[in-house]
């Protein structure tokens, strides 16, 4: 089907800036080069407008945090309707982010489309406090717990209704850094979680049978949140968090390839892309690469057709 790309340059969710460039970096890195490549028709949508993060900063600190949840909440709406209209018609939303608070509306127009919907966090972090767990009160650390329905009314409820999945229906893999209370969460909800303690425990190919098994189980649709940050950060140092032990890049490919391969996904989006950290755009590059495994391009036509011919070394 149609891909439907848009980008939201959101960086209101973390206190790090940068990651508004992303869609940027995300469009200067190929992604419609790769989806042309790879056959599959898509729409440009462009960038919804969101407020710059510096602006609102000059707000006296009392009403500065209020003011930025606001504008996240108006942006969530405005994609979640984006999005809800893209999956009606048929067409798979592509969101190019923007922080992780990205994937509050995105995860909401899909599931007010879709029904009953699977999702698959691909991150180093669990994205699952509350307002009373989180010990730095940013949103990017939130959007999961707020699409299972905790969390401040204004984002939990966006498009008018809550929750928008359910705890067995979400798979979170390749977490390290997740916080206490966040983790206590994450049980008490009944959230799977893939440390990369458990990737390497279990191993990679268990983890995903029982990962796909799992979201696909009794949904209607799966989406696919991807969070550059779950790269180790010298494979991709183009991220909001950079930190040692992440995934390598066998690792992250075999993840893509795999949820590409079993899955049709319903939607996904690329989250937390800051060029400002990368070196020449390479993190936003594989990120294009690792999108198209997502979409299901078979990787040996990938990899023979496109990928050797932009390696120096063949
Ligand atoms: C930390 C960091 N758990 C927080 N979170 C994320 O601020 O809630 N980093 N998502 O990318
Ligand atoms: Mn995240
Ligand atoms: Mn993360
Ligand atoms: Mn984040």
């Amino acid at each position: 089907s149609t891909v439907n790309v848009v980008g939201v340059p959101l960086d209101l969710g973390v206190s790090k800036l940068g990651v508004d460039m992303g869609p940027t970096a995300l469009r200067y890195a190929g992604i419609f080069e790769a989806l042309e490549h790879a056959g599959f028709p898509y729409l440009d949508e462009g960038d919804l407008d969101v407020a710059n993060n510096f602006a609102l900063d000059r707000l006296p600190p009392e009403r500065r945090g209020t003011a930025k949840r606001a504008e996240i909440a108006r942006v969530a709406e405005n994609l979640g309707r984006h999005v809800h209209e893209a999956a009606m018609r048929g067409e798979t939303p592509l969101v190019l982010g923007g922080d992780h608070s990205t994937a509050i509306g995105a995860i909401a127009g899909l599931a007010k489309a879709r029904g009953r919907l699977g999702v698959i966090w691909i991150d180093a972090h669990a994205d699952a406090n509350t307002p009373q767990t989180s010990p730095s009160g940013n949103i990017h650390g939130m959007p999961l717990a707020i699409s299972l329905g905790h969390g401040y009314p204004d984002l939990v409820n966006c498009l008018g209704f809550a929750p928008k999945v359910r705890p067995e229906d979400v798979v979170i893999i390749g977490a390290k850094d997740v916080d206490p209370d966040e983790m206590a969460f994450v049980r008490e909800q009944g959230v799977a979680l893939y440390s990369t303690f458990d990737l390497e425990h279990l191993g990679l190919s268990r983890v995903m049978d029982e990962a796909i098994a799992r979201v696909a189980q009794g949904t209607d649709a799966v989406y696919v949140s991807f969070d550059a940050d779950v790269m180790d950060m010298h494979l991709a140092p183009g991220t909001g968090i950079m930190t040692r032990g992440g995934l390598t890049y066998r690792e992250i490919t075999y993840v893509c390839r795999t949820i590409g391969e079993r899955l049709p996904l319903a939607g996904l989006d690329i989250i937390e892309v800051n060029p400002l950290m990368d070196k020449r755009n390479s993190t936003a590059e594989l990120c294009v690469e690792l999108a198209m495994a997502l979409l299901g391009v078979k990787w040996t036509d990938y990899e023979r057709n496109y990928l050797t011919a932009n390696l120096p070394c063949t």
